[in-house]
Formats: structure tokens, C-alpha cells, sequence
């Protein structure tokens, strides 16, 4: 096997509950890699591709990007850090399909850690963000087509790991630092 001894986290939640708030705090209090299929995505956006023009149009229509793509990404950058004690696995599985192919190809799961919020606090946090942000994405119109992506697609990830008791489900609907205590303890509180 080629990835072993590291915690593999998958991190879920809508878009906007603060998965990639979270995980900067995880990574500063307890060494582990962030690894966002998010932002893998948008830095081949940036390469100005033919294959990153046909990624920025699905995002840009919050719809999925073919799992192919997101593994590949997410099994070379694993490669670049297998001194870690874990990854955190943010935005991925975006589907049970892609969990089931990732489990199979490149490495089993730990458990999902779910930050729970309601739409109405995500919406009002994506649009906050984006008055500053160059997301193209942060748009109401596309911010609606995540939601649904996320209800369709995504909430089935996780009652999915759920039966096999995979899942640890936060509150999001509070203060980043609210949040990070429960993370924290929860993180703590892992077995080495
Ligand atoms: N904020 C965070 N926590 C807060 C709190 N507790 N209280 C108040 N404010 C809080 O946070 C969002 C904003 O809220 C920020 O301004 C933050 O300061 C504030 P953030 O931590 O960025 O939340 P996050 O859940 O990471 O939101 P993000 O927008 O990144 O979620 P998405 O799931 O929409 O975005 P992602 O980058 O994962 O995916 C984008 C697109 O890529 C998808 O729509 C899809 O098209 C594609 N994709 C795939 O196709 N496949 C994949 O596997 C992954 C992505
Ligand atoms: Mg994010």
C-alpha cells in the first residue's frame, strides 16, 4: 500500500459551513496536511488549459467535476507529504461513487468529519465573502446550484459512512472559534 500510518479524514459540509476554515486550524494545532479537491481544481483552472476551461465551466455551474480528475489530483499531491500524521481531505467525496473509487485506488478512510449548517447562515457567509473574493463562484446564482448539488449529491455521502459509523458531525451554524473547540476536542481525542 502506498499511503499508511496517516489519518485520512474526509471533510464535508455545504458550501460555506467552513470546511476550509476549520482545516487551517486543524492544520496549525496538530501538523496535518490540507488537501482541498477545491482548490486542486481551481489552481488547474489557473493553468489556462483546455482541460482547466472545461473544469471553470462546471464549477462555475456548481456542478461536479469527473472524479478521474479529483482522484488524480488529490493521489499526486498525497504523494509530495508522506511524513504527516494525517490528511485532511476537504471537499471529497463530493458523491459515494467518487468515495467508493478513491477507497479503491488510493486509500481507505478514517472517518468524515461533517460541519452541519443551515443553508440560510452558508448563503449569508458566501455572499459576505463575496464582495472581496475572486471566486467565481461566490455569485447567488451559482451559490444556489452548489446548494443543490450539495443536497443531491453530497448529503448521501454522508448517511452513506454513516452506517458504518464513519461519521463525527459538528455544529456549524456557530463562531469559527466555537466550532474549532469541538474540533479540537474531538481531534485531541483520537487514538495515536
Ligand atoms: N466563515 C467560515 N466559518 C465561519 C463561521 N463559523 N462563522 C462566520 N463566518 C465563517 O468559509 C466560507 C466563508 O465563511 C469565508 O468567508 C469564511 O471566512 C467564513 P470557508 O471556510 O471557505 O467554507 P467552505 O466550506 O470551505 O466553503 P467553500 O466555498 O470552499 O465550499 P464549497 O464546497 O462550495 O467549495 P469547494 O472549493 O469545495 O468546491 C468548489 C467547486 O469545485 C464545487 O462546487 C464543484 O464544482 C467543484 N468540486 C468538484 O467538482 N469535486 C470535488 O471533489 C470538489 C470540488
Ligand atoms: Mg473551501
Amino acid at each position: 500500500v502506498e499511503f499508511s500510518g496517516q489519518r485520512i479524514v474526509y471533510v464535508l459540509g455545504g458550501p460555506g459551513s467552513g470546511k476550509g476554515t476549520q482545516c487551517t486550524r486543524i492544520v496549525e494545532e496538530f501538523g496535518y496536511i490540507h488537501l482541498s479537491a477545491g482548490d486542486l481544481l481551481r489552481q488547474e483552472v489557473a493553468k489556462g488549459n483546455e482541460i482547466g476551461q472545461n473544469i471553470e465551466e462546471i464549477m462555475k455551474e456548481g456542478k461536479l467535476v469527473p472524479q478521474e480528475i479529483t482522484i488524480g489530483l488529490l493521489r499526486d499531491a498525497m504523494r509530495h507529504h508522506k511524513d504527516c500524521p494525517g490528511f485532511l481531505i476537504d471537499g471529497f467525496p463530493r458523491e459515494i461513487a467518487q468515495g467508493l473509487q478513491f477507497e479503491k485506488e488510493v486509500v481507505e478512510s478514517d472517518f468524515l468529519l461533517f460541519f452541519d449548517c443551515s443553508e440560510e447562515i452558508m448563503e449569508e457567509r458566501l455572499l459576505k465573502r463575496s464582495q472581496h473574493s475572486e471566486r467565481p463562484d461566490d455569485n447567488i446564482e451559482t451559490i444556489k446550484k452548489r446548494f443543490a448539488t450539495f443536497t443531491e449529491k453530497t448529503l448521501p455521502v454522508v448517511d452513506h459512512y454513516e452506517k458504518d459509523n464513519k461519521v463525527k458531525k459538528i455544529d456549524a451554524n456557530r463562531t469559527v472559534d466555537e466550532v474549532f473547540a469541538e474540533v479540537r476536542a474531538l481531534f485531541g481525542a483520537l487514538p495515536p
